[in-house]
């Protein structure tokens, strides 16, 4: 089968999704369910319609891009990731793995290829964090990894829940019905920007993950005295902003001291109240992220991170709620889809190289529920989650190649 990308076409597209966003270029920013986001959703079922796919999306917003087979009762192959974007992002986290497995498909009707499986291409709705604190939202209820009332009453700052947003969107019905049945698909494979620099390092053309490591997300709340800058004595203050600056400092000692580099942690929100230079702060919310490819040492890390946190609200006379907000397993990627990927990397002549993933990805949950693996392609510097986050019209083409023949020997 002559497989031909049209790189040109795909690097058009994503340079028009990156347009829609709530940050002027070269900054993306598409937080769930704005109004960026929704524009961008309607850029790309536009594309899908023109590319003749079937389009269904569920109650929180998943949208389904099939393109059905010769024997559409078979479960079939997936692939996609995600289409919003952090505050301060960058155009290729996710729409890669979206525009790059659309144009898979209209690659494999180009040739004449006829899939037996139907082949589907799934947008999964708030892969990141950002508004909601927990990330890959639309996955987890997929996947049953969230329990669809919980789920629905998640807040954001501004206390709208979940529910309360959807809806407002448009996306009715029950996230109920959202869980997909078993064996609804055969195999699932993501592409994605690697988000770390070995593949640019080690001049490797594809990563091929094997594991997917253990994020977990935590929430503090603080609440100290409060007062005037210029009338409270420092022997009498009990501030919450210094409090949370402790505890931070608290989680990236406890990372680094956890006995395995592989272990991450980020304090990257902390809002603090009232936000005046001369008012001791009274209340901050803090959220950190914690990661480990080894589940066991990161829950450890966990506790001695609740822990300090007692410790610290108690010597500073404040009091601190401390919330988990998700403490998930590492994905484990499956040995048929690696396969079908190293084939397809030999078929194209595309050096690879087995690896884990740092980044959490919606193929975390989707390993849950089908046979899943992902496909990286390098990126400039590794850098990710930066306005500077660059991966070539070149490396995506390739990566786009190798995913169409993979997903074509998947779907048989
Ligand atoms: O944070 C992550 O790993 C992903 O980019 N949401
Ligand atoms: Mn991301
Ligand atoms: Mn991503």
């Amino acid at each position: 089968m002559k497989l031909h990308i049209d790189k040109d076409r795909l690097a058009r597209e994503l340079d028009q999704l990156a347009s829609i966003s709530d940050a002027p270029a070269p900054v993306v920013t598409r937080v769930v369910f704005t109004e960026a986001d929704l524009r961008a959703r309607a850029f790309l079922k536009g594309l899908c319609s023109e590319a003749g796919l079937q389009i269904r999306e569920d109650a929180v917003g998943n949208t389904f891009v099939r393109w059905v087979g010769i024997e559409p009762k078979l479960p079939a192959v997936g692939t996609g990731s995600h289409i919003d974007a952090i505050p301060n992002a960058g155009r290729f986290d996710g729409t890669v793995g979206v525009l790059g497995g659309l144009e898979a498909i209209r690659a494999l009707a180009r040739a004449g290829f006829q899939p037996r499986r139907s082949i589907e291409l799934v947008i999964f709705t708030a892969e990141e964090p950002t508004r909601f604190g927990v990330g890959c939202l639309g996955s987890r209820l997929l996947s049953g990894a969230l329990d669809a009332s919980a789920g629905g009453r998640l807040k954001d700052r501004e206390g709208k829940t979940l529910d309360d947003v959807r809806l407002a969107a448009n996306f009715s019905g029950s996230l109920d019905h959202i869980r997909l049945p078993d064996k609804y698909y055969h195999a699932f494979v993501e592409l994605h920007i690697e988000q770390g620099p070995i593949l640019e390092q080690e001049h490797i053309d594809l990563g091929i993950v094997t594991a997917i490591a253990a994020p977990a997300g935590m929430r503090f709340w603080i609440e100290g005295e409060g007062g005037h800058a210029g009338a409270v004595p420092m022997a009498d203050r009990q501030d919450a902003f210094l409090a949370a600056a402790e505890i931070a400092l608290c989680i990236e000692s406890a990372a680094k001291a956890s006995g395995g580099s592989d272990t991450v942690a980020t304090t990257g929100v902390c809002d603090v109240f009232p936000g005046a230079m001369n008012s001791i702060p009274s209340q901050v919310r803090m959220e950190a992220d914690v990661r480990d490819i080894d589940l066991a040492r990161r829950d450890r890390v966990l506790d001695k991170i609740m822990a300090a946190a007692e410790q610290v609200a108690a010597r500073r006379r404040v009091s601190v709620t401390t919330e988990v907000l998700n403490a998930d397993p590492p994905g484990r990627c499956d040995p048929m889809v690696i396969t079908a990927l190293t084939c397809a990397c030999e078929a194209h002549r595309a050096s690879s190289k087995r690896m884990i993933s740092r980044a959490y990805h919606d193929s975390l949950f989707m390993s849950l529920i089908a046979p899943a693996a992902m496909l990286f392609i390098p990126c400039r510097g590794g850098v990710s989650h930066r306005p500077d986050e660059y991966a070539s019209p070149e490396a995506i083409a390739r990566g786009t190649l190798v995913l169409a023949e993979a997903l074509a020997s998947l779907s048989g």
